[in-house]
């Protein structure tokens, strides 16, 4: 592949390193090409070297490492001009100031208010809400067929219900959510040219920087303007952290959810057995949110970490300045950690909550509770609303969207009936 977004083949740029397909044409024959090359595998990432740890224990030890760190000025690469802003994935990494980009003292400073608010027991005052909004959509959903009954349940259900509900937690109004779904489709697709990525994310830099000055000035019930706040005696985030953290939360709040929702009814209708235990009450959701947290994880590529030592990982060594990206899809299907058949979808599994799809470590993902308690009412109240949901054109026919950190349909157009 040649190598437009970089000022030259970097140095050090690896023959046999995997190639990650931006278009996403075949996931799972990808996954199993970066499983084969090692518990540590080299990528190619658009020119761009990295590491990828794709095994569960090993991945485990790194997330736990702190000479790994998020801050971009510990990369090589970077300091020396090699990758660039024109880098199109460069916004997964150089996101600003938050706690998605910072380690240590200063991460629990900027991240305890938000993992706070997201207990499971302070979640129990929002599910009520969540609950309402998915009845809503599923109204949306019965209004949304065409003439031949089809519905897209992404575009009507799995995408607007996190959107929603991140908007409800951060204080973002109804009337901006169409907006934030079309820029963040846009800032994902590797589609999108450079150029029209990184004016997106200024644009949607201004909005937020704007809304919080708005909850600064008049603070509501919402996370933002507690992020605003300050403890008592102790040390306010400034405008640029409150405004990482919100950008953050928006971004991981919609993006994830989306993909854990459809992936859960996409293995679900194809596996009619494992649906039918689960509406005869022999299985419980949980199980079918484990199991596909599991094995088709919403991040399939989590970007990415710099080593500050050199660190060594079986027979490799990570130099200090190189990336480190965690494969989450991969680490999902390790043989050590689900045994052999670990490629199946199957909620009976005795390891299926023994998944580190939420990360590990400092940076454990805060909203996890979130999405499961989103996942808990969507999927009972979708199929007990349609039971006899089903896809409306073959499971093949499903194509991924060209976003390569994330595993995301293009629709998931179903029957209700
Ligand atoms: C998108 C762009 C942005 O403005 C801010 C962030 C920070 C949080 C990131 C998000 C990103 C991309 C998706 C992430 C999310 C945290 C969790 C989510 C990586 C870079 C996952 O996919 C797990």
């Amino acid at each position: 592949m040649n190598c437009p977004h970089t000022a030259a083949a970097p140095a050090g740029r690896s023959t046999g390193a995997v190639v990650i397909d931006p278009m996403v044409r075949d996931l799972d024959g990808e996954t199993s090409r970066l499983r084969d090359a090692g518990v540590l595998a080299r990528i190619d990432l658009l020119g761009v070297p990295a590491w990828t740890v794709t095994r569960h224990a090993e991945a485990r030890q790194l997330l736990l490492d702190q000479r790994l760190v998020k801050d971009i000025d510990a990369w090589e690469l970077w300091r020396s001009g090699v990758v660039t802003r024109a880098w199109p994935l460069i916004g997964m990494i150089d996101a600003g100031r938050s706690m998605f980009t910072v380690d240590g003292a200063e991460h629990r400073r900027l991240r305890t208010k938000t993992s706070q608010a997201l207990t499971p027991r302070r979640l129990e005052a929002i599910r009520p809400a969540i609950e309402e909004f998915t009845e809503e959509l599923l109204d949306q959903l019965e209004a949304g067929r065409d003439e031949n009954g089809v519905v897209d349940l992404k575009a009507v259900f799995a995408q607007p219900l996190p959107m929603k509900v991140v908007g409800m937690l951060m204080g973002v109004d109804e009337s901006q959510h169409a907006m934030l779904t079309r820029q963040y489709k846009a800032f994902f697709s590797m589609l999108t040219p450079q150029d029209e990525r990184l004016a997106l994310l200024a644009e949607l830099d201004v909005f937020y920087a704007e809304l919080v000055r708005e909850r600064t000035a008049r603070p509501a019930d919402d996370l933002t303007s507690a992020l605003i706040l300050a403890e008592e005696g102790g040390e306010p985030l400034t405008e640029e952290e409150v405004v990482g953290n919100l950008k953050a939360m928006v971004a991981a709040g919609h993006e994830t959810t989306i993909g854990l929702v459809l992936n859960a009814v996409r293995a679900l209708l194809s596996h009619p057995d494992q649906l039918r235990m689960v509406l005869d009450g022999e299985a419980d959701w949980d199980a079918v949110i484990e199991e596909t947290l599991r094995w088709d994880t919403p991040t399939t590529h989590l970007l990415m970490r710099f080593a500050t030592e050199d660190i060594t990982v079986g027979d490799e060594v990570i130099r200090e300045g190189e990336g480190v990206v965690i494969s989450y899809r991969a680490i999902g299907r390790d043989v050590e950690q689900h045994g052999p058949d670990a490629d199946a979808f199957d909620i009976t599994r005795p390891t299926r909550n023994r998944h580190m799809t939420f990360g590990h470590g400092p940076h454990i993902c805060p909203g996890a509770a979130l999405s499961r308690v989103e996942a808990a009412t969507a999927l009972p109240a979708l199929f007990g609303r349609f039971p006899g949901l089903r896809l409306a054109v073959p499971d093949e026919e499903i194509t991924k969207l060209p976003v390569m950190t994330q595993n995301d349909m293009a629709a998931f157009p179903v029957l209700l009936d």
